[in-house]
């Protein structure tokens, strides 16, 4: 009953256990409260503002003093500088809303029910809540549907007539632990963000209202209430269900991002339509089979030596307690690895926004960091999952964005840097905002946003060896490139580094104990450079196409630093070997070569990879990974060295302290980076593919010594299964999109396999290996 399920025998208490649902644009936070149910609602697109020209008409005439000033070691004066006229103008981007909370106020008490449960069930993508009171028993399903682009609530009873309750539906502050009935009843701020409230001829609760700011987004949203039984009472400012067999709450939202404001509330009004024509069987089963789709292409099942099956009756906030008192549940690392995909499924589909900083979930009207996009991390480690895991439909929102961030990249990289292609920096919004963000020496001012999510574009290409998607993509890695060449400046060993720049976001130490920040090639704009230009030129040469530029960019690669080991044998997070000054700092941007980059591995570069390792220890000996994302990126970074227990470690680190009851990642506050960025780590411990070959269960740790794998993806176009059990491979299965070969190693040895036919399955065993 309670497998591929996470589950509580409690309602919520705060947004932090509450269970979300979502279809990319559309979410919801399911709090599962019997007396006052709470869904918050979000829509991808409600963010603060319109668009703004922030790019600085000061910076291109200050560049090259700025530079002067860095490679004169003059560091505090090139940072005044850079303050003052390479910031964007307004310093800030844009910030994501919340669409509001719907409340169902059943007059019940959670202190009078029985048997109460709440659960995410991950193969069907349903939210239920179950409990019994006065000799009925209740149970709410919801969901948020992606081929009819609405969320249904269902609310039922045993007992016929039974179902009475009140809707409400609110835009404010509200303060959690919450006294909700407070809330309903001395409404202070409910509808302070609302521009209006009521119902339209058909009877559907339709909410409208705008963000802030100049051009400030509107939204619309139509909950249509569809009782089965009993009657409807329509007070104005509730829609009250009396003594009904069971109801259907269907809710559509939209904006004006994406529709006319004159015909928002229409098009919410005709999803509702649509939807409510289906039975909620209907509906409900069409939801289903879209999900099952792309969650079902991947199965995990993790085992421990001990058969500790029983661990599934738990509720998982107290198998999370369990782990952090120490103990093993490799079934719950299962758990986590679906819920990441749940996560993905949810928050990035098809025609919605890239899942930013929370995903799609934010209650707050200004959230930590903007809720938007960090691009020099979060939003790539974000989809890190998602072509491994086999869910590449869902990075195409991503790559709709770089589109976005192309066009006004190319203003910022004229405007501020005189350069052709273009620019982002550490930053983005909901208008692919590229100007700088924030003035803040560490981060702000950092050309390489666009270049490293064009690594993005590639890695699809690799996964899927689609060469129509190349085609259309290369252009856009072109771009990115054309930038950094025109952006590269000598530096005094005559190399060709970006400048100024930054290693996000740490400081060093120079001999006279002054720190600083701003600084020329840091190591991790050397290796995404090295990475965007090396795949610029396995493009042309695939493509046939623009084989002068690619020979522009060979040249370039000459004089572009390769990752150098320092003093400590570590690799070298500036060009010059500098002390660090955090050497525990949660960004390792200088280990971008090994993860996600793929320039340091442990076949083809074996002194960086003790280096790179060399580099980890140093980071963790001093307190890094103590944020979720850190943590996940540690873990990703430790499979890719195939330190298996390493790897593992800092997994359960990653569930130990940076996981809140609900399974969210917690950076803290919750960041939603680390779920994926655990889930990929997890893949990346089962199965490699970066240095050209299929490596089959690199990072195995000691807690899994039996378990099996369907449908991980490698690049070179391949499906794999593997199957283990006492820690050593049981056989592996490996199917191919078209005709080919593949190198695949096991253990430190490797075979050839080739594919006469694409789909046609090949098996191995341990065997083949001779190991
Ligand atoms: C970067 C990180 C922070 C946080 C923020 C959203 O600035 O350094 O830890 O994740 O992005």
């Amino acid at each position: 009953m309670n497998k591929s399920k996470i589950w509580f025998d409690r309602p919520a208490d705060r947004w932090e256990e509450a269970i979300p649902i979502g279809n990319g644009t559309l979410g919801g936070m399911v709090f599962g409260k019997v007396d006052i149910e709470r869904i918050q609602l979000n829509e991808d697109s409600l963010w603060y503002g319109g668009p703004m020209d922030r790019n600085n008409p000061d910076a291109l005439e200050h560049l090259n003093e700025i530079r002067e000033l860095v490679f004169a070691g003059r560091i505090r004066e090139a940072e005044g500088l850079a303050a003052r006229v390479l910031i964007g103008v307004p310093d800030g981007q844009r910030h994501y809303e919340p669409v509001g909370d719907l409340y169902l106020d059943s007059g019940l008490s959670d202190a009078n029910v029985e048997a109460y449960r709440r659960e995410l069930d991950l193969e069907q993508g349903i939210v239920r809540v179950t409990y019994s009171a006065d000799r009925a028993t209740y149970l709410r399903e919801f969901f948020s549907s992606y081929p009819d682009q609405v969320m249904a609530v269902r609310l039922t009873s045993s007992l016929q007539g039974s179902l009475s309750f009140s809707m409400l539906f609110g835009r404010g502050s509200v303060l959690e632990p919450t006294p909700w009935s407070d809330i309903l009843k001395h409404p202070v701020g409910f509808h302070a963000y609302l521009d209006r409230i009521g119902t339209n001829a058909q009877g559907d609760m339709i909410i409208r209202g705008r963000s802030g700011g100049e051009g400030g987004i509107r939204f619309c949203c139509a909950i249509r209430m569809v009782v089965e039984g009993g009657r409807l009472v329509d007070t104005g400012r509730q829609l009250r269900v009396e003594q009904a067999d069971a109801a259907t709450i269907l809710v559509a939202a939209c904006t004006d991002f994406r529709v006319s404001k004159e015909d928002m509330e229409a098009e919410c009004v005709r999803r509702l339509d649509r939807a409510a024509a289906k039975s909620y069987e209907q509906l409900r089963a069409d939801h289903i089979s879209d999900y099952r789709s792309l969650i079902g292409r991947v199965e995990l099942s993790l085992q421990g030596n001990d058969a500790v099956h029983s661990l599934s009756e738990l509720p998982t906030d107290l198998r999370l307690e369990r782990i952090r008192a120490g103990s093993e549940d490799p079934d719950l690392v299962g758990l986590y690895f679906q819920f990441g995909r749940y996560l993905l499924i949810s928050s990035s589909r098809p025609g919605s926004l890239p899942a930013n900083l929370q995903g799609i979930w934010n209650k707050d009207m200004l959230p930590i960091w903007d809720s938007k996009y960090t691009i020099n991390i979060n939003t790539q480690m974000n989809y890190w999952p998602a072509e491994s895991c086999n869910l590449s439909e869902c990075h195409g929102p991503l790559f709709d964005f770089i589109e976005r961030l192309r066009v006004r990249g190319r203003e910022t990289a004229e405007v501020m840097y005189g350069c052709r292609g273009f620019v982002a920096h550490h930053n983005s919004d909901i208008w692919a905002d590229t100007a700088p963000q924030d003035v803040c020496i560490t981060s702000t001012f950092w050309t390489m946003g666009a270049a490293w999510l064009c690594l993005h574009l590639w890695d699809h290409y690799e996964y899927g060896r689609d060469v129509e998607f190349l085609r259309q993509a290369y252009g856009t890695m072109k771009d990115a490139a054309l930038f950094l060449l025109d952006f590269l400046v000598e530096d005094p060993q005559d190399q060709l580094v970006t400048c100024p720049s930054s290693s996000p976001e740490n400081r060093y130490v120079l001999p006279n104990g002054e720190s600083g920040a701003l600084c020329y090639g840091p190591s991790m704009d050397s290796q995404i450079i090295r990475e965007l230009f090396g795949h610029c030129i396995k493009s042309s040469e695939i493509l046939q196409e623009d084989l002068e530029f690619a020979e522009t960019l060979r040249k370039a690669l000459e004089r572009v630093p390769q990752p150098a080991i320092g003093k400590y044998g570590q690799i070298q997070e500036w060009s010059i070997d500098y002390e660090e000054l955090e050497p525990g700092h949660r960004h390792i941007s200088h280990l971008f070569a090994l993860h996600p980059g793929t320039q340091i591995a442990m076949k083809t570069t074996p002194e960086l990879a003790v280096a790179a390792r060399t580099t980890l220890e140093r980071r963790l000996k001093h307190g890094g990974g103590h944020t979720g994302w850190s943590r996940a990126w540690i873990l990703n970074m430790w499979a890719r060295l195939e330190e298996a227990e390493l790897a593992h470690d800092n997994l359960m680190e990653l569930l130990r302290s940076s996981t809140l009851p609900n399974l969210f990642c917690d950076h803290p506050p919750f960041q939603i980076d680390g779920n994926f960025g655990g889930t990929a780590g997890i893949a990346e411990m089962l199965l490699q593919s970066h240095s050209g070959e299929i490596h089959l269960l690199p990072a195995l740790p000691g807690a899994w010594p039996h378990g099996r794998v369907r449908g991980l993806k490698a690049r070179g176009g391949f499906e794999v299964d593997i199957e283990w059990r006492d820690g050593r491979l049981l056989s592996g299965t490996i199917r191919a999109v078209r005709q080919g070969s593949c190198a695949v190693s096991y253990q430190g040895k490797t075979i050839e396999l080739a594919f006469s036919e694409p789909g046609l399955p090949i098996r191995v065993e341990a065997n083949h290996w001779k190991v």
